[in-house]
């Protein structure tokens, strides 16, 4: 096919959802030729289209002629020299030019031998996680992109970006980069400038990214202009923990809190999503209510939420009513709260020998596990019994739909006479952590009872961490879950922790 342009390469640059495309160590099939009335060699914005379309070769022809120059194009107009452009496989400088050539020298370039030999060359050097060979069909390869804020002083970005990389493989994705953008006023458009955009769209073309994660929330506009721009789905981080929330959910509770959520997220976003950006393809950020349904009319979607949100008022009155009748039977509640991963389900399974899932993936739980744990006091032998409750993990800045469809199961949280909070202190951030799941508790809209603190993971934490945590946290209790370390102590500290939760009021 010949498709004919005016305009500069940049300009008439095939737009790049209608490009196909075939992985990172395949060319487009595209050749292109291109004329400039300059004699100097061809420019950068030249180049760049042709990386962005991943064209097979552009033919850069100079061109010359009294008569050419001065009425603006024709017959008259001859080749002076031409070059020949392609790309190879440096991530400084993805092409080289080559030196002037004749016409005829050009026209003589076996143009299937250079294009054979430079898939080849591709394929080497690609990593080896990332060549396609190698990865399982439908493993979303992403390229990661982190806009940090700048704000003087702020050490936390770089936890943010190790956290950004565990959810998308939590979510079952592969990030092959992570570019970083240090930005004091976000674009309105497209979050990060017009260099970035490009600048991406250029890493993803080369790497075979099939889809871009944005570390920050993105407006439903942003998102449409990124995709239009970059030609591959863009997605945010609110998405992809949905995506993770979506592939968790095994109870009926569970799944229609995760549809209530992501139904919630995605209405404004609907309007005016581009054919080709179809979620029916599957992937990060597609699973959950599928197309059909979110291409209903929004009335639609909206009387889905309302039906959504009634069964979650049911579902939150059936709690009530279990935790009514363990109210009944006296026997106190507490519930293992703290960030997601650090290792609330492996405690609750040493404690009780429950069989409760547990993976080093952000939020392996989702659904609440209730067991009762029984613990003989060594002294008196007196034996005393509580419900353990285990629950969905937090993360900072939990996504607000999640909050209001997760009410139920937060609400176990909320209305246990007291709480375990469990931090992983081998985690470089743990205390960011901490603050982080009491903001959380304190915005729910019951205060819960009194906590515990116990610092687990000890066995791989530093002693700097340790000594930190002592000195600041003088009452919490420090243990391994995985080595079973230090959980006599915690079972007498939660004993002492549910007499005083469960104290009769004074006077
Ligand atoms: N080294 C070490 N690893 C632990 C310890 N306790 C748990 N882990 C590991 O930490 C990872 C997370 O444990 P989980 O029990 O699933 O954590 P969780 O808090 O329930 O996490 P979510 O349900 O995802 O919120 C798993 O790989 C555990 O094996 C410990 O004391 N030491
Ligand atoms: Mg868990």
């Amino acid at each position: 096919m010949i498709r004919v342009g005016v305009g500069s390469p940049r300009q008439t640059q095939i737009p790049p959802l209608e490009l196909p495309r075939y992985g990172a160590e395949r060319l487009s099939g595209i050749r292109c030729i291109t004329t400039t009335l300059k004699t100097e060699i061809p420019k950068e914005s030249a180049l760049t289209a042709m990386a962005l379309q991943r064209l097979d070769a552009l033919a850069i022809l100079t061109m010359t002629g009294a008569g050419f120059e001065r009425r603006g194009g024709g017959a008259t107009g001859y080749v002076r020299s031409t070059y020949l452009a392609h790309l190879i496989p440096d991530p400084h400088t993805p092409w080289t030019i080559s030196p002037p050539l004749s016409l005829d020298q050009l026209v003589q370039q076996d143009l299937l031998d250079l294009v054979e030999a430079l898939e080849t060359e591709f394929k080497r050097s690609l990593p080896l996680d990332t060549a396609s060979s190698t990865v399982p069909q439908g493993v979303e390869q992403v390229l990661v992109v982190a806009v940090i804020p700048q704000i003087p002083g702020d050490q936390d970005g770089d936890a943010n970006l190790a956290e950004v990389a565990l959810l998308v493989e939590s979510a079952g994705g592969v990030v092959i980069e992570t570019l970083q953008q240090k930005r004091s006023h976000p674009h309105p458009q497209t979050l990060v400038g017009a260099g970035k955009v490009k600048e991406i769209a250029l890493r993803a073309q080369t790497l075979g990214a099939t889809l871009i994660v944005f570390n920050q929330d993105l407006s439903p506009s942003q998102v449409r202009n990124l995709e239009t721009q970059i030609g591959l789905r863009v997605v945010d981080r609110t998405e992809v923990i949905l995506d993770i929330f979506a592939q968790r959910a095994q109870s009926q509770a569970g799944k229609l809190q995760v549809e209530l959520a992501q139904l919630e997220y995605r209405l404004p976003r609907l309007a005016g999503r581009g054919q080709a950006m179809s979620r029916l393809g599957g992937g990060i950020g597609t699973r959950g209510p599928g197309e059909t349904k979110l291409e209903t009319e929004r009335r639609g979607i909206q009387q889905r939420i309302n039906t959504l949100q009634q069964a979650v008022n049911q579902l939150q009155a059936h709690r009530s009513r279990l935790r009514q009748h363990r109210q009944q039977q006296r026997v106190p509640s507490v519930a293992i709260v703290g960030y997601t991963n650090a290792g609330k389900s492996t405690l609750l399974n040493v404690l009780t020998n429950a069989e409760a899932y547990t993976a080093d993936q952000l939020f392996a739980t989702l659904d609440p596990t209730t067991r009762r744990l029984r613990i003989t006091d060594p002294d008196t032998h007196q034996t005393h019994s509580l419900v353990l409750i285990d629950t969905v993990g937090f993360i900072h800045n939990l996504p607000p739909p999640l909050m209001d469809a997760f009410r139920a199961t937060l609400e176990e949280v909320t209305e246990a006479d007291a709480l375990l909070h469990v931090v992983d202190l081998s985690h470089p951030n743990w205390e960011q952590h901490l603050r982080s799941v009491m903001a959380l508790l304190s915005t729910l809209s019951v205060t819960p009872g009194p906590g515990l603190i116990a610092f687990n993971k000890m066995d791989q934490a530093s002693s700097e961490a340790l000594n930190r945590a002592r000195e600041e946290f003088p009452q919490a209790v420090f243990i391994s879950a995985q080595e079973k370390l230090g959980l006599n102590t915690l079972r007498q500290q939660l004993v002492n922790l549910i007499e005083y939760a469960t104290l009769p009021p004074i006077g």
